[in-house]
């Protein structure tokens, strides 16, 4: 049963010393700007005071640590792309990316809360709202004020979105929303979503709903195995009447929720590396430790295999996003290579997270670590924003100029 707590005051935090250090095999360090190592710096000393002692226990009792909220607001964890003027953080792509690395690196779960309002709740709101919109609610959303979410999913419509059923009827003076959303992130506790229906032509368009409008409810989605610490719903719109002035003016169409994607699965990109390398620190340091036949398990080759395996893994997919970084700044990144990213670095942290749970032996399967929290929280990242085999599909789609999704 998910729980939502306003204060940590009934978790017991944990006294043991997060002592996580970020593997820089290939000095990646030496391409980053002094802006972005302090973005890094800062956000791993949060995740190591805040999320660190409180972690497993929110996962093991299925809480949702609502008071981080705020605190993610503070470290200027919501919106580091959007412009200062509306409350965000002005920063680049790779700064987002190593936000939503260490973020990830505490949680799959707190990186989920913290990418959706980002991507996928202020990035439309500041590309495809108007100005008036802007200012009402970007520095809200900035601040942690207002937590967002965004339904595009339905129950009956998951890897293909464009077949939404949520539909939208011109009344006048507002819009008439009826329809369905699932698995919505944050939805049980937002004050406002993001939502995307059609249109009575059958085009997409993006609308901010409040809660609080009649008709609108966002039932909790109970009894995840996977992302405990994140709570998700559905959205249920029952004849809700939309002003008018909800309706985001600047873009319409399946591109519109697509372009968002395109932003939430590149900060994914640098999550997933966050998860594979807290993994790869606890099966390092629990390796030299553990003494077997005499000697610490580190000294035995298999155990090394699987640490030089995972390290190279890891070192892979920060080159693969640190580039990719690059070419979202300059605004030249694709979708394809975005695919490319989320899909491999998913893969690898899963791949790492399964071997890392295997260094522990026993110890690996309880909550005492934090690798099997991890493995059970990729299993999620590797389905949402597109499953694994859509990206795959949306390569082979690049390599061919053939769509196989249908
Ligand atoms: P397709 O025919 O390819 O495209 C339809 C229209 O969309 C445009 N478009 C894009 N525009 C801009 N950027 C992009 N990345 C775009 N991708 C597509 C395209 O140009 C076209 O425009 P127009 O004007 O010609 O109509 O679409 P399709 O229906 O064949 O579907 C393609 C497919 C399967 C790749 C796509 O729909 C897809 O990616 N499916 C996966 C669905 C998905 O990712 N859902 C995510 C839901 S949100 C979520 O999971 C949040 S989890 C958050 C968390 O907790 O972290
Ligand atoms: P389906 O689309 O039914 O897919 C089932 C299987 O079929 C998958 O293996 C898939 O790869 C495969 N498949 C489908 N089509 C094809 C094809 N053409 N070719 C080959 N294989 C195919 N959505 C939101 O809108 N907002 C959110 O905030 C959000 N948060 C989420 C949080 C969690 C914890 C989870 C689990 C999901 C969330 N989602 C959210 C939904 C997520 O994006 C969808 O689950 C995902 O897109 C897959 O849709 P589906 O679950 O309906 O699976």
């Amino acid at each position: 049963m998910a729980v939502v707590l306003e204060n940590p005051t009934h978790i017991s935090p944990r006294n043991v010393q997060d002592a996580f250090e970020s593997p820089d095999f290939y000095q990646i360090d030496d391409l980053l700007t002094e802006e972005q190592k302090l973005v890094r710096q800062s956000t791993r000393e949060f995740i190591k005071k805040e999320v660190s002692p409180i972690i497993e226990e929110c996962a093991d009792k299925n809480i949702f640590p609502k008071w981080l909220v705020p605190k993610f607001g503070e470290l200027g964890a919501f919106g580091p792309s959007i412009p200062e003027e509306y409350g965000g953080g002005g920063l680049d792509y790779i700064s987002y990316g190593l936000m939503m690395q260490e973020v990830e690196r505490g949680d799959s779960g707190m990186r989920s809360m913290t990418s959706v309002q980002s991507s996928l709740v202020m990035y439309p709101i500041y590309k495809f709202g108007n100005e008036e919109q802007r200012k009402k609610y970007l520095p809200k959303l900035a601040t942690g004020e207002l937590l967002g979410c965004f339904g595009l999913t339905e129950p009956n419509f998951g890897s293909n979105p464009s077949g939404m059923l949520t539909n939208i009827k011109d009344m006048g003076d507002y819009y008439l929303l009826n329809g369905a959303k699932m698995w919505i992130t944050n939805s049980p506790e937002a004050d406002l979503a993001v939502v995307w229906a059609k249109d009575e032509s059958g085009r997409i368009k993006g609308l901010i709903v409040e809660r609080g409008m009649a008709g609108f409810s966002t039932p909790t989605i109970h009894n995840k195995w996977s992302l405990r610490a994140s709570i998700t719903g559905e959205l249920v719109f029952d004849n809700v009447k939309v002003p008018k002035a909800n309706v985001l003016p600047n873009k319409d169409g399946l591109g519109a929720p697509m372009m968002c994607l395109d932003s939430a699965r590149y900060g994914i990109s640098w999550g997933a590396i966050g998860a594979a390398m807290d993994c790869y620190d606890t099966a390092r340091r629990y390796a030299m430790e553990r003494i077997q036949f005499d000697k610490p398990i580190a000294s035995f080759q298999l155990i090394q295999k699987k640490l030089a395996e995972m390290l190279t893994a890891i070192t892979q997919a920060q080159l693969l996003s640190w580039r990719l970084g690059t070419l979202m700044n300059e605004g030249k990144a694709t979708t394809a290579q975005i695919s490319m990213a989320k899909r491999n670095n998913i893969e690898i942290a899963m791949n790492i997270a399964r071997e890392a749970r295997q260094i522990l032996g026993g110890m690996g399967i309880t909550g005492e670590y934090s690798i099997m929290r991890h493995m059970m929280n990729l299993e999620s990242v590797v389905t949402y924003e597109g499953t694994h085999d859509i990206h795959l599909l949306i390569l082979g789609k690049e390599i061919t100029g053939i769509p196989a999704f249908s």
